[in-house]
């Protein structure tokens, strides 16, 4: 008889940015100046303004069912500024701050939001992919996108978001799997914001972290604070400096702070007792006080931004509003040529009338 430990395995939980917005300098990463996290914060102010701006458009008609982000923002900018722009990445629903990072136009977005598919459309060579809603069918994407790197041997990583919900999907599962076994260059961001819909983190499952998925698959796994900037930009950052060895599993823990989309109502499900305890954590003051604490930052500099970048934001909803649309265009982008089954569609939908107005 023999009875040994047959495997042993540990989640580190990393924090750099408390929640005063001290930092711990031995955890600092080296590459992040005071640059650097000025312009974080500056796109997290603008992921936030965005985000009230669909919010107010959905709720005047003029704009489609939509994911708010608020609360979600380090998560969002930390890992997308750690990305290289020949990396690939592959968002689900939630992720317009990264999205902004990324160079993605605020025209297109407004567009998407209002419910054309011309605004999905990814802006010139870059391999990012589109919105996917399909709960954790991105996943295996960026598995895809992650063999396809290493194949073609780029260098490159593809970085994936999934929540936590998404977390329990059979294709999450099966894309650590892959990636494990074929040591592909792919970093999945769990945003576990503590909500699946209705459904909140402690029923989603019994495991105590999410990145310990990642054991299981026999890759590395972390959990980060997802409400502070700096961890989630080194986490992201020390994935991709390790992606030629494998994938990384990196849990940031956030919190969604509205509703699921705006066809839902939370307050019929979570107490807003849970919703207060969370505001202290906000992603976005800890990295003001820290920038004023170094005098980089003011009332008046902020002024500034948020009006700078409420112009910005008007003049690409503007855009998005002339936008003529095509309905024929549905018929695109679903394969790469257009099979007969597909023409036949068209023609019998132009015949019989199918839809008025549009060009
Ligand atoms: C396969 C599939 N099942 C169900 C849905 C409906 N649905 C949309 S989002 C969502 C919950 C997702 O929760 P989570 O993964 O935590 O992401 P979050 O919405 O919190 O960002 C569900 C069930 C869907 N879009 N796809
Ligand atoms: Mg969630």
């Amino acid at each position: 008889m023999l009875e040994t430990g047959a495997f042993e395995g540990e989640i580190k939980y990393l924090q750099i940015m408390d929640e005063k917005g001290n930092v711990d300098i031995a955890l600092y990463p080296k590459d992040l100046d005071d640059t650097k996290i000025l312009s974080m914060y500056n796109y997290m102010l603008l992921a936030r303004m965005f985000d009230a701006k669909v919010l107010s458009l959905q709720r005047q008609g003029r704009a489609v069912t939509y994911a708010p982000l608020v609360g979600e923002e380090a998560t969002q900018i930390g890992t997308a500024f750690a990305l290289r722009k020949d990396d690939i990445f592959v968002p689900s629903f939630r992720q317009h701050g990264s999205y902004i990072v990324r160079g993605f136009p605020m025209e297109s977005m407004f567009l998407y939001w209002r419910g054309y598919e011309e605004g999905a459309s990814v802006q010139g060579d870059k391999g990012d992919l589109p919105v996917a809603v399909p709960v954790a069918t991105q996943v295996l994407h960026g598995v895809g996108m992650a063999f396809a790197q290493k194949y073609k041997k780029t260098g490159n990583v593809a970085l994936v978001y999934v929540g936590d919900g998404g977390t329990s999907e059979g294709e999450f599962y099966e894309a650590l799997n892959v990636a494990g076994v074929m040591k592909l260059p792919l970093i999945v961001i769990i945003e576990n914001n503590q909500w699946a819909i209705s459904i909140p983190r402690a029923k989603q499952s019994a495991a105590k972290t999410l990145a310990q998925k990642a054991i299981a698959a026999g890759i590395r796994g972390v959990q980060v604070d997802g409400n502070d900037v700096v961890a989630v930009y080194k986490a992201t950052k020390d994935a991709i400096d390790s992606a030629a060895d494998g994938p990384t599993v990196i849990e940031c823990v956030t919190y969604r702070m509205s509703m699921h989309t705006t066809a839902d109502d939370p307050t019929k499900y979570r107490p807003d007792s849970e919703v207060e305890q969370w505001k202290p954590k906000d992603p976005i003051s800890r990295v003001k006080a820290y920038l004023e604490g170094k005098g980089l930052w003011n009332d008046e500099l902020e002024g500034k931004a948020t009006a700078e970048f409420s112009k910005r934001i008007d003049e690409a909803v503007e855009k998005a509003e002339k936008f003529v649309e095509n309905p024929e265009s549905m018929f695109d982008n679903i394969y790469s040529f257009m099979p007969d089954i597909l023409k036949d569609e068209l023609e019998d939908a132009k015949a019989n009338g199918f839809w008025q107005g549009g060009k």
